[in-house]
């Protein structure tokens, strides 16, 4: 079904050395906003504050008449309105998101796409219907290897005309422990059109990428799913003929919430001498969170932050904090997450082609100011 457009749409490529950012990259980062880094301060992120990221245009979109479509190798066959979803079992999860992109910005060569830099990351408190209790009553057949989700925008990339479309293996859409759901409520309340109103698919720890929103169709298929996101984008390459790896889950990242108050311009932070406390929030979709640690000196050396406990909510970032008495003159804090398989945030760029996954360690440039 995805078509060739060649003329009028931008191949994918790199940025040339001193390249700065450009019109086609702004333009994306005027449609596509980040989280303000203050906002790391909620467990939860106030609505409107929750990063957005849409590749094509938001659907204009109403809950009468929507239709969410199970189909393909099943053997009852369902298509459900809003109502009827809603009307079913709600499961509430607490769901930190980030885009796969975040951190493309500040890779060299820069990959010239969404131009993050590492606020693309957000959570939220996602009310819905578990996609197993639908498979399950759909009857997903057996020996069918792949479910594809199918969002109602519809645009042009690289060339190819397309419906938004990814795709999960059965096996984790069907495992209760993967928690993927059909969520039809953000936060208490219906979903913005932003964020995919009237349903989306939510797959805790992975990026972004894999929530389809404005959800109107799940299919099971033998074949594995070889459409534009998947088998195009979203892959980790070196090159542009390889391959690739596909891109799943979130990989361990810390972020500081943002010392002192702010440069209108540089922001550059500005802190006053005496002790205060460096806080931040932390993740990762591949485990459990470890540990944290902190470095005041430009990664010189490292303590280790005091992690909140992890409570209920296995899918959510993680407060983290320490002690810091600030002395005149300029710092720079660093702080570094690792997961229970031991994945660290590595300090030099984890460069792909796509930009996809930089996890490098944020490095916040702070001035201390002179006493009184
Ligand atoms: N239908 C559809 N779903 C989509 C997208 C999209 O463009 N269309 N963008 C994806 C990407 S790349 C990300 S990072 C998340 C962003 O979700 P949010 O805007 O609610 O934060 O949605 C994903 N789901
Ligand atoms: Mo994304």
């Amino acid at each position: 079904m995805d078509a060739r457009i060649g003329e009028v749409s931008t191949p994918a490529r790199l940025a040339a050395p001193a390249e700065g950012i450009g019109r086609e990259e702004l333009a994306l980062a005027a449609r596509n906003h980040g989280m303000p880094l203050e906002a790391l301060r909620h467990e939860v992120t106030p609505p409107g504050l929750h990063y957005v990221l849409v590749h094509y245009d938001i659907p204009y979109a109403t809950a009468e008449g929507w239709r969410l479509t199970v189909r393909g190798r099943v053997r009852r066959p369902l298509s459900l309105t809003v109502g009827e979803l809603r009307e079913r079992p709600a499961t509430t999860l607490r769901v930190t998101m980030e885009c796969a992109g975040n951190g493309r910005a500040r890779l060299e060569p820069r990959p010239v796409s969404q131009p993050w830099l590492v606020e693309a990351v957000s959570t939220a408190e996602w009310t819905g219907v578990p996609l197993r209790l639908l498979l399950e009553e759909a009857g997903a057949g057996p020996g069918s290897a792949h479910v594809v989700f199918t969002g109602a925008d519809h645009g042009v990339e690289r060339g190819v005309e397309q419906d938004y479309r990814r795709s999960l293996p059965l096996a984790t859409a069907l495992d209760p422990a993967a928690d993927v759901l059909v969520a039809h409520t953000m936060n208490g309340a219906p979903l913005p059109p932003q964020h995919g109103f009237p349903l989306r698919l939510v797959v805790p720890g992975w990026y972004g990428m894999a929530s389809v929103k404005w959800l109107r169709d799940v299919q099971v298929q033998d074949s594995p799913f070889t459409g534009f996101q998947q088998a195009e984008a979203y892959r980790f390459r070196q090159d542009p003929g390889e391959e690739g790896e596909p891109v799943t889950v979130m990989a361990p990242r810390a972020l500081l919430v943002p010392p002192g108050f702010p440069d209108f311009m540089s922001r550059t932070r500005f802190v006053r001498p005496g002790p205060q406390r460096i806080e931040g929030r932390a993740w990762s979709g591949a485990a459990a969170l470890a540990a944290v640690e902190v470095s005041t000196d430009d990664g010189r050396s490292w303590r280790p932050a005091e992690l909140e406990p992890g409570g209920p909510h296995r899918w959510a970032w993680r407060g983290w904090s320490l002690p810091w008495t600030a002395g005149p003159g300029r710092h720079v804090l660093t702080a570094r997450a690792t997961d229970e398989q031991g994945w660290t945030q590595p300090v030099l760029q984890p460069w792909n082609r796509g930009g996809f996954g930089n996890n490098l360690v944020q490095r916040v440039d702070v001035v201390c100011l002179e006493a009184g």
